[in-house]
């Protein structure tokens, strides 16, 4: 064990001779932010926006905008059988699958001011040179283990079915299209023979057993060692935590590392060098090559280590929460064992963002892919709806009338709006130029904004986004109290020198605010600059409420920052594009029943087995309305059901039909039949 020889603090891995270990005294602290690799399998969507990327790069602009030393790492994920399925779904092969996507994600995020210091993939060489050497230094130790097990192998296409080549009910929770790795709608992490009646997502082959060796990571051995070093985590978000200690509860069990299958990293093993190695366990060491990647970019090649081999570091790992168990438990267990590198120091893992109260979803097609909704809005309004309803505690619902609405209602009419007066007011009676400053001016606003910039600051520390774009707006609020209050309409008739000093705070103002709604709307904050005629050069954390535009400064070109929006034409056209004719309609047979009986179905909170009568028909029904209406509310009711619905099973219960039911956000009420009308009759 190694203790710093400044602060005393015991040093969890084995810094290389080169790191000087007498840390923290004269180095600035050093940022190692990620957000999770994307599978370059299809284009990137909004829930992977709200996930890991806009939180991430918040974050990082907050930080650069306090001069801080911190790089923004990530990347297309390029192995893995989310890869090799979509290449057999769209014919082609998966380079051509993973050029496809990594190019045009890498697009997307840049049209979204995602500023990475680098976008890199994983099928670069230097990463599979970092990867298999990682997992040679953990075979090397003797801490990966041999074990032959049981593998689901399907005859008809001759391979071995891992991860997402299988599908089939989850044994937790009961959903039918679990994969083979984990469970999306439960976030349990499986292996294939986990699964109830498990089939080829390729073919609809039924698997038969066989047995194959696997190396083997004794994630169990190191479960003690984890919960200790997460005890000591007391700045992480709970639900995160509590995650972590869900599964310790059930206890970690060993991981398969290496995958029978062709694309991926091969094992760097002799005796297994047929394997590659599991995609979970090479992606995240991606951060890591990414890294390196960078400063070889930078002519700098051996620069990565002092962030990955410093053990000050700050590595913060932004993602979804599906994503938690590989980076607060697989990963720095791997690190742990491997010995050389930093661990993470915060995980601000975020909910969901739902559509229609769905995950938005690559493999489930739903939701809205970054570079369509491009077409249709600014980068920023979009940056801003997400951020200001950003799924940080809780899954959180976005829809499209939100976005206009916080367009025109905030960005437009409180910042926009701000904005445009004073820039107007100073051409048309200052000639465009800053005016001079006058004695009489209140300059108490500027403490207020300063007091403000802290408040916020201490938001970003604490990865509350949504907190800090609040009190980011509430600054813009405040601005337009300033103008309102001093009237320089009137001022401008009786007191022109006053008149002149409100508008030098104003404009000061702007500049501020440009700085302060720099990380959530960047793209604004540079027309802001361009409206002041400004560079960046005093455009940092420390200069907000400070007055940094000489009076005599010309501003330059106003420009409307945000236009009215309504909601965009293309939605209706794509509701037109779904009609349907009466023919299709007369398809779904809705009948009348009668709810005879009602109750919650063990282990689930959404859901009540529902005993019905429709006609002399008697019918079970699984409906996800228990957190809306209690048993005894439904008991008698007449409702409208789908009558010809083929049977589903939802937790292994059968469910023979569908209730309809109106849903709004988060309301949900189910439809009736009022005035005695009976059970069985047709609904049309
Ligand atoms: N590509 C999973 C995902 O896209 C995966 C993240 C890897 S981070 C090392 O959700
Ligand atoms: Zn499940």
């Amino acid at each position: 064990m190694i203790n710093c020889i400044s602060c005393r603090n015991v040093l969890t891995f084995n810094p290389p001779s080169e790191i000087n270990i007498l840390h923290s005294m004269k180095t600035k602290q050093k940022y190692i932010v990620t957000s999770a690799l994307t599978y370059a399998n299809g284009y990137t969507h909004l829930g992977h926006i709200a996930g890991s990327l806009l939180p991430a790069d918040i974050y990082v602009r907050y930080r650069r905008l306090n001069g801080d030393d911190i790089i923004y790492v990530c990347g297309s994920d390029e192995y893995g059988t989310a890869i090799e399925m979509s290449a057999i779904k769209e014919g082609v092969s998966p380079t051509e699958i993973i050029n496809k996507y990594h190019e045009a994600n890498k697009k997307s995020y840049a049209d979204l001011g995602i500023s990475f210091d680098i976008y890199s993939r994983t099928s670069n060489p230097s990463h599979t040179e970092t990867a298999r050497e990682f997992f040679k230094v953990l075979y090397d130790k003797g801490i990966l283990y041999e074990k032959t097990d049981q593998q689901l192998f399907s005859e008809k296409e001759n391979r071995f079915l891992a991860d997402r080549f299988i599908e089939g009910t989850c044994p937790v929770c009961g959903y039918e299209e679990a994969r083979g790795d984990q469970c999306e709608n439960c976030g349990s992490s499986l292996s294939p023979l986990q699964l109830i009646n498990p089939k080829s997502k390729i073919s609809g082959d039924t698997p038969v057993i066989k047995d194959s060796k696997q190396l083997y990571f004794p994630l169990s051995k190191y479960q003690d060692d984890l919960n200790q070093w997460l005890s000591a985590k007391k700045n992480w978000k709970p639900n995160v935590i509590n995650y972590c200690k869900g599964w310790f509860k059930t206890g970690l069990q060993d991981r398969a590392v290496t995958r029978d299958l062709d694309w991926g990293i091969k094992v760097p093993i002799d005796k297994y060098k047929d394997k590659v190695i599991y995609v979970w366990i090479e992606a995240p060491v991606g951060y890591i090559s990414a890294t390196k990647d960078l400063f070889t970019e930078r002519g700098e090649p051996d620069k990565w280590k002092e962030y990955w081999q410093q053990p000050d570091t700050k590595l913060i790992h932004f993602l979804g929460k599906d994503n938690v168990i590989f980076h607060a438990i697989i990963f720095p267990a791997m690190l742990m064992a491997h010995g050389d590198y930093v661990l993470v120091d915060n995980i601000p893992a975020n909910e969901f963002l739902n559509m229609g109260g769905e995950k938005f979803s690559k493999s489930k097609g739903i939701g809205s892919v970054v570079k369509d909704v491009l077409k249709v809005y600014e980068p920023d309004i979009i940056r801003y709806a997400i951020a200001s309803n950003m799924p940080e505690n809780k899954d959180t619902e976005f829809n499209w009338e939100d976005v206009v609405n916080k367009n025109n209602n905030e960005l437009a009419a409180i910042l926009g709006n701000f904005v445009n007066r004073v820039v107007v007011f100073t051409k048309s009676k200052f000639d465009n130029v800053v005016p001079a400053k006058h004695h009489e001016t209140q300059n108490e606003i500027f403490d207020e904004i300063k007091k403000a910039a802290d408040l916020i600051s201490s938001h970003f520390e604490k990865f509350r986004f949504k907190d800090a774009l609040t009190e980011t707006m509430n600054c813009a609020r405040m601005a337009n109290k300033y103008f309102n209050d001093n009237e320089p309409w009137n001022l401008i008739k009786n007191n022109q020198d006053k008149c002149a000093g409100v508008l030098n705070n104003c404009i000061q103002i702007i500049h501020s605010l440009g700085i302060l709604f720099s990380p959530f709307i960047p793209f604004t904050s540079d027309k802001i600059l361009n409206v002041l005629n400004k560079d960046m050069s005093v455009f940092t954390w420390d200069k907000i409420g400070e007055e940094v535009l000489k009076s005599g400064h010309r501003l330059g070109e106003n420009h409307i920052l945000f236009p009215q929006l309504e909601l965009p034409k293309q939605t209706e056209s794509a509701e037109q594009n779904q009609l349907i004719t009466i023919d299709e309609f007369s398809k779904v047979k809705l009948k009348t029943a009668k709810v005879l009986s009602c109750e919650a179905v063990p282990k689930s909170k959404k859901l009540y087995k529902l005993k019905l009568k429709s006609g002399n028909i008697e019918k079970q029904i699984v409906s996800g309305i228990a957190e809306h209406y209690s048993p005894e509310d439904l008991i008698g009711k007449i409702v409208v059901i789908v009558d010809n619905l083929k049977s589903a099973k939802l937790m292994g219960i059968e469910s023979q039909g569908m209730l309809l039911a109106a849903k709004n956000g988060s309301s949900l009420k189910i439809i009736t039949v009022d005035g005695g009308m009976t059970d069985g009759a047709n609904v049309s």
